[in-house]
């Protein structure tokens, strides 16, 4: 395994994961690698994880801050959060065990802009970085780092953190090398300059880390897989979704608002999301682009029918089957494939520059275009913001897709008021539903409202969501953007107390 190693200082570091760990401490600002179940570490948080039990149990504090890139997986998120040994997260989560600390007050959350991490760790906003735990897939002789599976906020954990701990991970695929983009370009305010990228598959950086190899304080070996993100087969559902989505890109073609090979694409995380993806592939547009954050089962079945011909994005998140298929065939990717720290796969000038057609889940809307992506009922975080804002607001065409009822058709997903608001009425162009798809552009918020009720609402809430509009229009105290307070969340507290809309 060592062979991975090449730097004779560093393998001289190497340690056991539970060496590694007995280096962190109770309140400790860890950085950690991984975003959206890739290249996250596998067994240092393990091993912490242990330490934490064994200094609960014998009456001990034990919590550190744990930064991120993204989601990672059960033996980190899953793992801190069953110990308890996490007192702040941040900026994006979506383990089942962590999100349940989270929303019974024992975890502290931040969810951020994914874009925005990278820089508010430059600029002092969370404190200081004491460790970054860094996952690997190399060391060059000269101590530079081969990134793995996923970029993230590695590269600034590596800056900015006091101590580093790597695991290099023998499983990730050595055609890794020289797939990364890692930029090196940013400064901060007032000295910052234009990030020189003027094509998503342009390269504008250096495919290894930099790092002071003094900050090294340990090594750890690793062979471990990455999480391997599961998605279900697109559904009648999410093919309609689909259907409808590229139905309207094709009319932007023929209106002459779009290119007929697009503009380069982002999608969002979720099942969902995937299923466009499919769409787009079995679809009518060819030599398409995608500037986005995560490359997911869709994208690279785009990629392997040449539907899509470059990808760029932060991190990988796959599922097993489409993984072997990528590692069975990763160095033939070389040039239409590469991966980038998040705060440039995000970056709001570059998605402006870009001109992205951004397709993001969602988990309600309101009748004015108002989007909640992360809060279930108003107060139950489901994942994060993620980058979903960081394209929404920046894109050419910003979208979000649902299908139109949740829950068995207990709750719907147009609402009167969203419950909480993550991308404003000012940010949401286009909304997809199963039942069609509402073009907001241009649109007043009274015509807006009438537009999602009767192309995007399900049938059967379409009454009751237009009753509450009319009521609304009469009722109102201002007519701009028509309200009856004292029941624009009648539709939440109805399900909270009896099960249903
Ligand atoms: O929960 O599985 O327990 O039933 O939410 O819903 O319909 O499977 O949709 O997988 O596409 O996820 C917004 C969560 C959608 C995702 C969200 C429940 C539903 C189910 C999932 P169950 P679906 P998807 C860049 C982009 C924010 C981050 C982002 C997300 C579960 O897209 O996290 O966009 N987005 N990042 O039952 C209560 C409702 C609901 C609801 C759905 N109205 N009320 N529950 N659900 N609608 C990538 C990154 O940033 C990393």
């Amino acid at each position: 395994m060592s062979s991975r190693i090449l730097n004779r200082a560093l393998r001289d570091r190497l340690m056991s994961a539970d060496e590694a760990a007995a280096l962190i401490h109770d309140g400790d600002h860890v950085g950690m690698s991984g975003f959206t179940g890739a290249g996250h570490p596998k067994t240092v948080p393990l091993a912490l994880a242990r330490r934490m039990d064994a200094a609960h149990a014998a009456g001990q504090p034990f919590k550190i801050g744990m930064w991120t890139g993204a989601s990672t997986a059960p033996e980190l998120d899953g793992a801190l959060a069953r110990a308890n040994g996490v007192d702040l997260r941040l900026p994006y989560q979506s383990d089942p065990a962590c999100r349940d600390r989270i929303n019974h007050g024992d975890m502290d959350y931040i969810d951020l802009h994914l874009s925005h991490v990278a820089q508010y760790a430059w600029f002092g906003f969370f404190g200081k970085l004491d460790t970054a735990v860094v996952e690997v897939s190399g060391v060059l002789e000269d101590g530079r780092l081969v990134p793995s599976s996923s970029v993230g906020n590695n590269k600034t954990w590596l800056d900015q953190a006091d101590k580093i701990i790597l695991e290099v991970n023998a499983w990730q695929n050595p055609a890794l090398d020289g797939l990364h983009d890692i930029y090196y370009g940013t400064a901060l305010p007032p000295h910052r300059q234009p990030i020189p990228l003027t094509r998503p598959e342009q390269r504008i950086g250096e495919p290894y880390f930099r790092i002071d190899p003094a900050k090294v304080v340990a090594v750890v070996e690793t062979d471990h897989p990455d999480r391997q993100t599961a998605f279900s087969a697109p559904d009648e559902t999410s093919l309609a979704i689909a259907a409808h989505l590229i139905e309207f890109l094709q009319h932007e073609v023929k209106a002459g608002r779009l290119p007929p090979e697009l503009l380069p694409i982002q999608s969002g995380v979720g099942n969902i999301a995937n299923a466009v993806l499919a769409g787009l592939n079995n679809g009518p547009f060819q030599g398409l682009s995608a500037f986005t954050e995560v490359l997911q089962d869709g994208m690279l079945e785009m990629l392997e029918s040449g539907t899509l011909k470059s990808a760029s994005a932060t991190a990988f998140s796959l599922s097993s089957e489409a993984l072997a298929r990528l590692n069975a065939d990763l160095a033939s990717y070389r040039g239409r494939l590469l991966l980038r720290p998040q705060e440039i796969s995000n970056h709001p000038e570059l998605i402006r520059r870009l001109g992205l057609i951004a397709m993001n889940g969602m988990i309600e809307a309101d009748l004015y275009g108002n989007v909640n992506s992360t809060h279930v009922m108003g107060s139950s975080i489901m994942n994060g913001i993620g980058g979903s804002g960081d394209f929404a607001r920046n894109a050419y065409l910003s979208v979000f897709m649902t299908p139109s009822t949740a829950k068995g058709g207990r709750i719907s997903c147009i609402v009167p008021m969203v419950s909480h608001v993550d991308h404003t009425e000012h940010d949401v162009q286009v909304i997809v539903t199963e039942q069609g798809l509402a073009d907001l552009r241009g649109l007043s918020p009274k015509k807006r409202a009438a537009l999602i009720i009767e192309r995007c609402a399900h049938p059967d809430y379409r009454p009751a969501l237009s009753d509450y509009y009319q009521r609304a229009c009469r009722g109102a105290p201002g007519l701009h953007t028509p309200h009856l307070l004292g029941e624009a969340l009648s539709w939440h507290q109805r399900y909270l107390a009896d099960g249903r809309m």
